[in-house]
């Protein structure tokens, strides 16, 4: 008999919302819920890969402990109490020796957070790092330092919105269902896409202008564009008159950046940057210069992510229809949100945090995630203080932070490293002691609160019982904590228990989930009065041009632009997503391994020719760092002071058959430097040498 469960995907971690059909114990089919606005059984090809996910012989099975050097792929099996225990004991004597202090956890973001966050402060450490920063710290703190709210906390009405303008944000390829259907519809409407990249993504095909941009110019760009926005009075002069602080100084700042010099800088001609600012000021406040992600990384990137929000706070499309919201919770009805383990009365961590946010060595960046990509750094320096122990749960230090041999350069000096995945991904493989997870149909896991123009909730649901020997990650947690001492934190057996102790005091119940995979708190959009009703969360309660957050830390508000012009015989080095794979952790995917298999090297046509280099030849790249050996993709639809490449590729763990050793890693060659305002790496901030391999 056919059964149907909603629930969440989690082939990456937009977690769309799904209706997944099960009949004998089997999986038969996925699809984007039905009942979710904008969802409308819409799935992308990584969501349909998760029944492959499910029947893939090659993910983590059971727990395992390493038997050989690291790295050497020598395992056995244990079972879960061995395991466990052994991770307890060891966990304990590092302890004592080191303090609590000396275990760092680090995770991409996910439902089960609070846990883990939970599980630290009861050993009493404050090392709890996310991946947040390595995505898009520097986009955080530049919404902080204007609006007092993170990026997470803003939302985009993409449906409603007149212009669309995307600086290298690939929508249509680094995908997000909602999102994708959103301005698909928009699109339909009539609405005008702008997108700006190095390189011809498909959104840019999708676009009514297409700017090549020089990479690592864009912020020569938006200055030129504030500027003639300013000198023509084009912005929203009442929202700016109410709501804005420090028009003046942003007005003498940009003088100097006229049309003419962004575009010897950025290739741009300088009329068609006129005709833009013209053009997409006419269809203000609807209006949307999207903050991005990992479009134009670089040691500066806060002020472009400043810069790209300053031109939309011009257009009065914060707190807009068809522009920004600011997401709205569960108190906006007077109700209350899911409850979190972290509310509880947890021992008080008063020890610096290993990468230092939060002191005045790095004030800025957001200390509930951490600046993950300083961990190298902390560990072989001892910086502050020794790091004797890592959990990595749900993320791949040796993948994700720039520079791989640098980080195991770190991680040889670790006594324990613990990788709690569901794959053999390469800090699976170079772990002490391997702890799989069950996948997303085989287990419930914590609430989605879902804030925004209505808040909602959502729950991942067990969709069949665990293939294999595999647990939840929370509940692993708990029995971890079990054997160090501190399960009072943990007041809960089974995930449907830990759930039920979230939701009380909300008004609702684990059974209300069964009918849609979704509770609403509201049926109605919920915006704020643009005249008077906007709750801006920075000192003054109005947008800081001029930031407290940035001076009173001793940073500028607006520092003079530093060229990017690439050195003439290197490439910048930039790299993405395509729409077949999630980061670090699809290319085993027996699917969608077979659709994209490896990663091939964009490099622009002419610059290619000088080097004698043709389409499909195997090239050598090499860069301060490292090098590898990859496929030419020839093409003139890339700038030529820039390659590209796709994320993801090059694993070393030799358990994942379908993708050991296929491409190269861009984290092999890229260096690790960040924007040290914001916190995000400058991922396109290294340069690489090519020469037929
Ligand atoms: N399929 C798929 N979708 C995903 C993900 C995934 O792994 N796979 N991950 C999700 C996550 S966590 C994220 S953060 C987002 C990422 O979303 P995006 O940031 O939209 O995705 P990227 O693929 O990193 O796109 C980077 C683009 O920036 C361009 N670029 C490089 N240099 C410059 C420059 O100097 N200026 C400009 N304007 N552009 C430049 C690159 O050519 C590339 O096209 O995607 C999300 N969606
Ligand atoms: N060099 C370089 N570094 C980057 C980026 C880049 O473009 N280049 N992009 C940055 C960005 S935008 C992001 S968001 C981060 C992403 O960094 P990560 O979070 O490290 O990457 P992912 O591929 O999302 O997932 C990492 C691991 O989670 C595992 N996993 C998947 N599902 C589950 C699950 O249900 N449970 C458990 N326990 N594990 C699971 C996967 O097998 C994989 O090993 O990387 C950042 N770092
Ligand atoms: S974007 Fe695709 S992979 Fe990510 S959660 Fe949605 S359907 Fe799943
Ligand atoms: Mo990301």
């Amino acid at each position: 008999m056919q059964k149907e469960t909603y629930s969440l995907c989690f082939m990456c971690s937009v977690r769309c919302p799904i209706r997944v059909v099960t009949e004998n114990g089997q999986v038969r089919w996925i699809e984007g819920n039905p009942h979710v606005a904008g969802m409308e059984g819409s799935l992308c090809p990584r969501g349909s890969a998760g029944i492959a996910l499910l029947n893939d012989s090659e993910r983590l099975q059971t727990p395992l402990i390493r038997t050989g050097p690291r790295g050497s792929g020598k395992w056995r099996q244990a079972d879960w109490d061995e395991a466990l225990d052994m991770v307890g004991e060891k966990l304990r004597e590092i302890i004592d020796q080191y303090g609590g202090h000396s275990v760092v956890l680090g995770e991409r973001t996910n439902l089960s957070t609070h846990v883990s966050k939970t599980f630290l402060k009861a050993i009493k450490s404050p090392n709890h790092f996310t991946h947040d920063a390595l995505c898009k710290g520097s986009v955080n703190t530049a919404c902080r330092s204007l609006f007092g709210y993170t990026d997470a906390q803003l939302g985009i009405d993409y449906k409603n919105t007149k212009q669309l303008i995307l600086y290298g944000r690939n929508i249509f390829e680094a995908i997000e269902v909602k999102v994708a259907n959103a301005v698909t519809e928009a699109l339909d409407k009539g609405a005008k896409l702008t997108y700006i990249d190095p390189r011809v993504s498909v959104t840019a095909t999708k676009a009514n202008r297409y700017w090549m941009i020089r990479p690592g110019t864009d912020l020569a760009l938006n200055y030129a564009l504030i500027h003639v926005i300013l000198k023509e009075r084009l912005y929203d002069a009442g929202y700016v008159e109410r709501w804005v602080d420090g028009l003046h100084r942003l007005q003498d700042f940009v003088r100097p950046y006229t049309p003419e010099w962004a575009e010897q800088e950025t290739g741009i001609p300088a009329e068609e940057i006129v005709d833009f600012a013209r053009e997409v000021s006419k269809d203000k406040p609807s209006v949307v210069f999207h903050m991005g992600y990992r479009g134009a990384s670089h040691t500066d990137e806060i002020y472009l992510r400043r810069s790209i929000l300053i031109l939309n706070v011009l257009m009065g499309s914060i707190e807009a229809k068809g522009g920004y919201f600011i997401k709205k919770g569960p108190g906006e009805v007077g109700a209350k949100p899911a409850r979190k383990l972290t509310e509880q009365d947890l021992p008080k961590v008063q020890v610096a945090r290993f990468d230092k946010v939060g002191t005045p060595d790095f004030p800025l960046p957001d200390p509930n995630h951490g600046v993950g990509q300083m961990l190298p750094f902390a560990i072989l320096n001892e910086d502050p203080y020794p790091i004797k122990a890592m959990i990595a749960n749900r993320f791949d230090p040796l993948m994700s932070i720039p520079d791989t041999n640098l980080t195991k350069q770190a991680l040889d000096k670790l006594d324990l490293i613990v990788t709690i995945d569901i794959n053999f991904s390469d800090i699976a493989w170079y772990s002490d002691v391997i702890l799989p997870e069950s996948i997303y149909l085989e287990r419930t896991d914590c609430v989605q609160q879902a804030n925004g123009l209505k808040p909602q909730m959502f729950l991942r649901k067990q969709v069949i019982p665990p293939r294999y020997d595999t647990r939840p990650a929370s509940i692993i947690l708990k029995q971890i904590a079990e054997r160090l001492g501190v399960a009072q934190y943990f007041p809960y057996e089974t995930m449907e228990d830990l759930v039920r102790w979230q939701l009380e005091g909300t008004g609702f119940t684990l059974e209300d989930f069964d009918e849609k995979g979704f509770v609403a708190y509201t049926d109605k959009q919920i915006l704020w009065d643009r005249q008077d009703g906007i709750k801006f969360k920075t000192p003054s309660k109005k947008i800081e041009l001029v930031s407290s957050l940035l001076e009173n830390s001793g940073f500028e508000s607006f520092p003079a632009y530093q060229s990017k012009i690439s050195p003439e015989d290197k490439f910048r080095l930039t790299m993405g997503r395509c729409a077949l794979h999630t980061h670090v952790s699809t290319q085993n995917n027996p699917y969608l391994s077979e659709i994209v298999p490896e990663n091939v090297l964009w490099i622009n046509t002419r610059r290619a020719a000088q080097l004698g280099i043709s389409d499909g030849a195997l090239v050598e790249v090499t860069s301060s760092r490292g090098a590898g050996k990859i496929r030419a993709y020839v093409t003139d639809f890339i700038h030529p002071e820039a390659v590209f490449m796709l994320h993801g590729f090059g694993h070393e763990a030799q358990a994942a058959t379908r993708c050991f050793n296929r491409g190269v890693s861009d984290s092999l060659l890229l260096e690790n430097i960040s924007d040290t305002v914001g916190g995000s790496p400058a991922l396109h901030d290294t340069f690489v040498a090519l020469k037929c391999a």
